[in-house]
């Protein structure tokens, strides 16, 4: 339907050479290296999420060859925040590096293109921050082990609502991303559910840098909250200018406002955000605690949402390899659609045949620059 030159049987899955495993599951032992790409943002607008990604699914890799049995590689691409270098390091790690799977890429914007490479390669692509409508229906090789943005919202507005008493909010979004775009329909979506009246509307572009125009109206609509849908980039200035301009309603988001980065950024201006997200670190999930305490020891810093999603991905592709005990593409492909339940530090989580992913989400406000549960 899309006519792109794509079908099920012309994919080259099959062509890929099963390694010489022995043993499943926790006895599997494979004798080659197993050989892992992954592309993220680790560079321009999206580094504020992706070099946490990279350092998550490193921490899991290494891990799990500690563990014995298999042995990973993993090589690591930077897409620089580009959609054209993002295709770029799709192609690599597909024809040059021959990998077994791609954990990536960071932004949904990059991904509605790179996944149909992966689709037509027959290479199976694990997404753990692209959380825009649609990205698991892009074929048979694609999945996530990213909450969608849809599930998160669904869960913060009604709990914005609830902690607030909200009536009337104003929807501010960024019309030129994949990610911010598709959330400002879930946002009016659930808006509407909730019998929430919208009194204003607004629109900016990613790299927008001035927001006069759009918060004067949000000011005069006097909103209750208002919901924003944005990547850091833009929410940094936008959200000191609303609180300079004398816009004091609480401000809502969805999972690119679960990072430290973010809050870091704007200082005074973080607090009360309420942030709908896959991962906290005062959940209480299974080796939460010790995925805390040996990210912070190995790389100087506590892990975010983004690290934890990540490192969450290393597990589910062992998982999916160790059930057939190889690496070849198409039966990685068919076991993650398989993984039933898997007990994570996200908490309980796991992916359908359709490559959707299913787990709880959080929702968290941040208070004297800190995340807390709300
Ligand atoms: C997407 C996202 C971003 C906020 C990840 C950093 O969720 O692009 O889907």
């Amino acid at each position: 339907a899309t006519g792109a030159c794509v079908s099920e049987d012309t994919n080259e899955a099959s062509s890929d050479s099963a390694l010489s495993g022995s043993g499943t599951g926790a006895d599997c032992t494979i004798d080659e290296t197993v050989k892992i790409g992954a592309v993220f943002s680790l560079t321009e607008a999206a580094a504020f999420a992706g070099t946490y990604q990279q350092e998550g699914l490193a921490l899991g890799f290494e891990e799990l060859n500690a563990a014995g049995g298999i042995t990973y590689e993993v090589i690591q691409e930077d897409d620089k925040t580009s959609v054209e270098d993002s295709v770029a390091a799709f192609g690599k790690l597909i024809d040059r590096d021959e990998v077994s799977a791609i954990v990536g890429p960071t932004l949904s914007n990059m991904a509605f293109t790179t996944y149909t490479d992966a689709e037509s390669a027959g290479v199976p692509a694990l997404g753990v921050s692209t959380t825009a409508e649609g990205i698991p229906e892009m074929g048979d090789y694609i999945f996530r082990a990213s909450l969608p943005e849809e599930v998160a919202l669904a869960a913060s507005i009604p709990a914005a609502k609830e902690a607030l008493g909200l009536t009337k909010v104003a929807v501010l979004y960024d019309n030129a991303d994949e990610f911010t775009t598709s959330a400002a329909n879930t946002i009016k979506d659930v808006l509407n559910d909730e019998n929430i009246e919208i009194v204003a509307e607004e629109t900016f572009e990613t790299a927008d840098t001035d927001f006069a125009a759009q918060l004067t109206s949000v000011l005069e609509a006097e909103p209750d909250a208002v919901i924003l849908s944005a990547l850091p980039g833009a929410t940094v200035p936008l959200v000191k200018q609303a609180r300079n301009l004398g816009i004091e309603a609480p401000i809502v988001g969805g999972n690119a406002f679960n990072s430290p980065v973010l809050v870091g950024a704007l200082e005074d201006a973080s607090e009360g955000l309420i942030v709908g997200g896959a991962w906290s670190a005062a959940s209480d999930t299974t080796g939460n605690a010790e995925f805390i305490a040996n990210y912070t020891e190995k790389y100087g810093r506590a892990p975010d949402q983004f690290a934890a999603q990540a490192y969450t991905a290393a597990y589910l592709l062992d998982q999916a390899i160790r059930a057939d005990c190889d690496a070849n593409r198409e039966a990685i492909k068919d076991n993650l659609g398989q993984i039933l339940e898997y007990d994570s530090i996200l908490g309980p989580i796991s992916i359908d045949e359709g490559g959707e992913v299913t787990q709880e989400p959080v929702v968290q406000i941040v208070h004297d620059g800190a995340f807390t549960l709300l």
